[in-house]
């Protein structure tokens, strides 16, 4: 035991020192997934089987493929290059954020709707009295017509208010964020964020738009759509993103909660939602990606057998981008944008991008790099990001100066071991441990 502890100890000396190398100074470190907060004993079980397993072990290496080039996130349209905060905010942020929208995304269209927030159900002594529960309808209406989102809430009783707050865009059944808490799932482990001192909510994407390609007809397409459809027009994976705004709108709204402490979180196909409302909403401070792989944080220009590719997910899901998408299917080259552009238009806000070893789909390492390639645009405000070129090893993190990486053993899921990861670093970027 006290051999195998000495020996993570020198491997985490070891990243450290490489971190350091491959990126200047940072502030990351290695391995601190396993280093910090030793106090709950049901944690360092899920933490230590992890590192078992995984002890000094690192990502395998890349499978053969093509050479490609990046977009640079820094170059304008106009082809003078972006060299400080200032010029990003006002030139090229939103330059970018069309690019994705004409191309990726697609765009939200202008009609005009109402929203109401009703608390339906309210219980202050939820959890055993740890927290109090609220449910809350999220109604967004057009005339006769409306869609309302179900939000489960669970803010924490004994913590000074208000509380930082993690929003989860649930794209696995409702079971999963049970407001009795009769049933509890990793997927949102609603005990472990309320013990920690953050509020916790989720609502299903399906709510706000069901997750098939019926031509647009329901959810939220239904309600707001124009009679045709432009080749810009959104998908389902905006319509989520958009649901998670209007409950952010919410969330605006209750005392308890921080309003500039409120991360978005998603796993898979809601990891794309959620960074693409992280990109488009500022008013989310940490953006949480999980194994969000293609059209998420992995670059689509890294093209290899056993990964997901543009023509894939397009043919697979042809409801989840704009029909201007699937020009580039076998195309990733010619698209005027990589995901690292997309992590880069939540700068300086935080970000984090966890990864699973054997989800291979998701392209670990591509995710990886999105983060890493973003980072020049974080420097322009002073932030390193990941402040490491160098992935950690296997059930390590990377707490950056405002990004996250994490990768850990395993298959794709959102795990207990995921959050306890992303608590972690929320706890860093809003200021609860040093
Ligand atoms: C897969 C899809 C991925 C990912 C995943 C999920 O089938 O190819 O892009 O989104 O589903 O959401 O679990």
């Amino acid at each position: 035991m006290f051999k195998s502890q000495l020996r993570r100890a020198a491997l985490i000396m070891l990243a450290m020192v490489y971190s350091a190398a491959a990126d200047g100074p940072a502030k990351s470190h290695a391995g601190n997934w396993s280093r910090q907060r030793a106090q709950r004993p049901e944690e360092q079980d899920v933490r230590s089987k992890t590192d078992r397993a995984a002890q000094g072990r690192t990502f395998q290496p890349d499978p053969d493929m093509p050479a490609f080039t990046l977009p640079d996130p820094l170059l304008g349209a106009d082809g003078r290059r972006i060299g400080t905060a200032e010029e990003w905010k006002t030139r090229r942020r939103s330059e970018v954020m069309e690019l994705f929208r004409k191309n990726v995304y697609g765009r939200v269209p202008e009609t005009s709707y109402t929203k109401s927030f009703k608390v339906i159900h309210q219980d202050p002594r939820a959890m055993g009295g740890a927290a109090t529960l609220k449910q809350v309808q999220v109604t967004l209406s057009r005339g006769q017509a409306s869609l309302t989102i179900s939000v489960v809430l669970f803010i924490p009783n004994r913590a000074p208010k208000p509380v930082p707050a993690f929003l989860l865009i649930c794209n696995r059944g409702p079971e999963n964020f049970d407001p009795t808490r009769e049933r509890k799932s990793e997927f949102w482990p609603a005990e472990e964020a309320i013990a920690r001192g953050y509020a916790i909510a989720a609502f299903h994407n399906e709510d706000v738009d069901p997750d098939k390609h019926d031509g647009f007809k329901d959810g939220a397409h239904g309600l707001l759509d124009a009679a045709v459809r432009p080749p810009d027009a959104w998908g389902s994976i905006s319509a989520w993103a958009w649901g998670a705004s209007r409950v952010m709108d919410y969330f605006e709204t209750d005392a308890g909660l921080a309003r500039d402490k409120i991360a978005v979180i998603g796993h898979s196909r809601g990891g794309k939602a959620a960074l693409w409302t992280g990109a488009q909403d500022e008013r989310f401070a940490l953006v949480v990606s999980n194994e969000s792989g293609c059209t998420g944080a992995s670059l689509s220009r890294r093209r290899f057998q056993g990964k997901e590719s543009v023509a894939r997910i397009n043919t697979a899901f042809p409801h989840w981008f704009c029909e201007t998408y699937k020009t580039y299917n076998g195309r990733e080259d010619a698209l005027p944008v990589d995901q690292h552009m997309l992590i880069a238009l939540i700068a300086p806000r935080a970000v984090a991008v966890g990864s699973a070893e054997q989800d291979l789909w998701a392209d670990p390492r591509g995710e990886f790099l999105s983060v890493v390639h973003a980072g020049p645009v974080y420097r322009l405000f002073g932030r390193q990001a990941l402040g490491s070129a160098a992935m950690p090893e296997i059930g390590a993190a990377l707490h950056g100066d405002g990004a996250h990486y994490h990768i850990r053993e395993g298959k794709h899921d959102l795990t207990l071991s995921d959050w306890q990861s992303y608590l972690d670093f929320a706890d860093k970027v809003f200021g609860r441990v040093k």
